[in-house]
């Protein structure tokens, strides 16, 4: 039995929080996708803890952790993680597991991120620049090396194969930047991985659900960063919807229960592109300085604007949702008025759809005004003493996207979340 958790935005829904949440009811937590460019923010004794590759169960005891074939990652970034991780009396050596099909990420791959993203100048992606775009290309250019690649003899020469090609790319590019300090971690960090635990991933955690285990499969950014469904080309460039689990981790689809999509109770998104809702002005500042959005990843300020529910039911569409889970909605508290997208006016036509290209039109928001509910909402602990106008929002919203939200979460905090 597989559940998955995934967002349904542009990413930074609070997954991070939400699989914490539910850890304890699971197994496994399994990232199927994505790589050092996601940042999931947990609090850890009342401490903040922000992991880019390691599964968000790591603070559970009794949880196996498993870094999937369909995720790219950086050993350098893995082994700091690793060091934040055994700070906190976690052992990566225990229940943190690597697929041999993972694939690596090298100091190159993050060199031609960065001259991919400079030669596009106006037009660039806003990637994390953590090689990720690059690291995926070599994947479906079927010269990537993976994890279990480590295990082989011939892994330097391959490397040096490798980095030869991307050399030659960074020439085209005229890109020129020394990688030797980045080479030289990637070296030491690589060493430190081939101590971990590297198993054969999809018979991993086909063995385990076959005998009854549990797994939550933990995404990554968003369904609107979609390579495929997503606002392409301002978009990363894996599956973050429920299809990337089965290929993630090499899962059949009929294993896959629940479908649990986080959304804030407003929007942001981080990096270029389309972005319908996206307020300019002192709303947009204020949804910014109360939701404290920065990317966790690289800090940087997270544009914002109201809830979209043209592509939330969207995004529950590709995903098969099956609950929706919305996250921040104490961050909503302080505002007297409230706006919720229910169309687009698309080219001057009315519009009920996430059409094929959106930076090709002009997209006008068509938005329905709510009363904030103007209180503290962060201390509730029960549906019911939620402030009435809350609840109307969220019921509009339920019937808007034709899934129920099913947990509101009103705060950073493990306790800050309320059943529906
Ligand atoms: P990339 O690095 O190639 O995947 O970037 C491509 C686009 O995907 C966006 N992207 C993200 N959007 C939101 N959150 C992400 N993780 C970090 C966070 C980001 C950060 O949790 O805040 O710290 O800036 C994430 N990762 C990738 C990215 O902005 C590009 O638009
Ligand atoms: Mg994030």
């Amino acid at each position: 039995m597989v559940d998955a958790i995934l967002g349904l935005q542009w990413g930074d829904e609070g997954k991070g929080k939400i699989v914490d949440f539910f850890a304890p009811q699971y197994d496994i937590i399994a990232r199927f996708q994505g790589g050092p460019n996601a940042g999931h923010t947990l609090y850890v004794d009342g401490k903040k803890v922000v992991l880019h590759q390691i599964p968000s169960g790591a603070f559970h005891a009794n949880t196996l952790n498993l870094i999937g074939n369909g995720v790219v990652l950086d050993p350098v970034t893995l082994r700091k993680e690793c060091d934040t991780i055994e700070g906190f009396g976690v052992d990566p050596r225990k229940n943190l597991f690597i697929s041999h099909r993972t694939h690596l990420i090298l100091p190159t791959h993050r060199a031609l991120d960065k001259a991919s993203e400079l030669q596009k100048g106006n037009d660039k992606i806003g990637s994390t620049l953590k090689g990720i775009g690059p690291a995926y290309m070599d994947k479906t250019g079927r010269n990537g090396l993976r994890v279990g690649d480590l295990l082989d003899k011939s892994f330097t020469t391959s490397y040096i194969k490798l980095r030869l090609k991307h050399q030659r790319l960074l020439d085209n590019f005229n890109f020129q930047e020394d990688i030797s300090q980045w080479e030289e971690e990637f070296f030491e960090s690589i060493e430190f991985l081939r101590s971990l635990n590297l198993v054969n991933g999809e018979y991993f955690i086909n063995d385990h659900i076959s005998k009854g285990k549990k797994v939550l499969a933990e995404g990554a950014q968003g369904s609107m960063l979609d390579i495929d469904f997503g606002t392409f080309p301002f978009v990363t460039s894996s599956n973050t919807t429920t299809s990337g689990v089965c290929n993630g981790l090499g899962i059949a689809p009929q294993k896959i229960r629940e479908v649990m999509g986080v959304t804030k109770a407003y929007c942001t998104r981080v990096g270029s592109g389309p972005f319908p809702t996206e307020l300019h002005d002192a709303t947009g500042e204020e949804l910014r300085k109360l939701g404290n959005e920065f990317g966790a990843t690289t800090g940087r300020p997270r544009r914002c604007g109201w809830i979209d529910l043209v592509a939330l039911k969207y995004a529950c569409m590709i995903n098969g949702v099956t609950k929706v889970i919305m996250t921040k909605a104490d961050v909503l508290d302080k505002f007297d008025h409230l706006e919720v997208c229910t169309g687009y006016e698309i080219d001057g036509k009315d519009s009920d759809f996430v059409p094929f290209q959106m930076i090709r039109h002009k997209i006008v928001p068509r938005l329905k005004g709510f009363d904030g509910w103007n209180c503290d909402s962060s201390n509730t602990r029960e549906y019911a003493d939620m402030p009435l106008k809350m609840k109307e929002y969220v019921q509009f919203i339920n019937s808007f996207v034709g899934v129920d939200v099913s947990h509101i979460s009103n705060g950073p905090g493990r306790n800050q979340i309320v059943t529906v």
